[in-house]
């Protein structure tokens, strides 16, 4: 069957044009990867090429070598991919160093990976260890709200999750671990790389000040999910913020540590500080 058929391929699809349609991808922001499984290789096989050029990654992902990923390509476009996967996106494949890639598919037109795939191809190491290989898929999206929100809340773990979680009562059952933050730094090479694989450790998504998101997960859908369950959270804290600084009420410790009870998730107590609010 042709690359573009298979399932994993049109599910990938699919996500850059959900993510388009939410707004998250304006020109060409954002990119998309996803770790192929060994028998999804062995079904395409025949189009593979493998006497490509070898491309430095620009960080090391030993743990990674031999895989193959989907990526997105670097300055392509979300709304163009379901028009022309073929030009839009590439299937590479990681050497037995870690340290070097190879297109064997796509990128029909010329160009690269994504300019994010140090980040990308860390994250998905950290998620390979502790996921014990479930994890195949990291999400970046310039998602609006929580790009706001990097303005006028503390750069920190803590007052982030606690907020978000504050703003919809799923939101601690679906992101119980929280979510990280990246205070603001140059984008695009192996120390915002670092710092966000740091984050993955204990995190299923990671925010960057001033930029975006990242959000990793098993699937297409639960990663989308996510990405969207914590940006819906972030508008409807900025639609808050807009009408008044404090909030009338709100979910409290007692009220979260109740739910984390009755759906079984663990709310990790550092989320659950004491707030020391004026109220009005
Ligand atoms: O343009 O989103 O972070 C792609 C990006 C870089
Ligand atoms: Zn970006």
């Amino acid at each position: 069957m042709n690359v573009i058929d298979q399932n994993f391929v049109q599910g990938f699809i699919r996500m850059c044009s959900d993510g388009y349609r939410q707004g998250w991808h304006e020109r060409n922001g954002g990119n998309l990867s996803y770790r192929i499984r060994p028998e999804e290789i062995t079904d395409i096989q025949d189009q593979l090429n493998e006497h490509g050029v070898w491309f430095p990654i620009g960080a090391e992902v030993p743990s990674l070598k031999d895989e193959f990923f989907l990526v997105t390509g670097s300055g392509k476009y979300f709304r163009n991919v379901e028009l022309d996967p073929e030009n839009n996106l590439a299937i590479i494949k990681i050497d037995e160093t870690g340290k070097n890639y190879q297109i064997q598919w796509g990128l029909a037109g010329g160009g690269k990976p994504t300019s994010e795939l140090p980040s990308h191809l860390m994250n998905h190491a950290v998620k390979k260890a502790c996921t014990k290989g479930l994890y195949r898929v990291v999400y970046h999206a310039h998602t609006t709200n929580v790009i706001a929100l990097t303005f006028i809340l503390p750069l920190n773990d803590e007052v982030f999750t606690r907020e978000l979680w504050e703003m919809a009562t799923e939101c601690p059952v679906v992101f119980p671990d929280g979510v990280g933050v990246v205070s603001w730094m140059v984008p695009g090479g192996a120390k915002i790389a670092a710092k966000t694989a740091d984050l993955m450790r204990n995190y299923d998504a990671a925010i960057w000040a001033h930029h975006g998101m990242f959000a990793t997960g098993e699937t297409f859908d639960s990663t989308f999910g996510l990405m969207h369950t914590i940006e819906k959270a972030a508008e409807i804290l900025i639609k808050v913020l807009s009408v008044r600084s404090d909030k009338r009420q709100t979910i409290e410790p007692g009220q979260f540590r109740q739910l984390a009870k009755e759906f079984h998730v663990e709310l990790p107590e550092r989320f659950l500080f004491d707030k020391v609010e004026c109220k009005s």
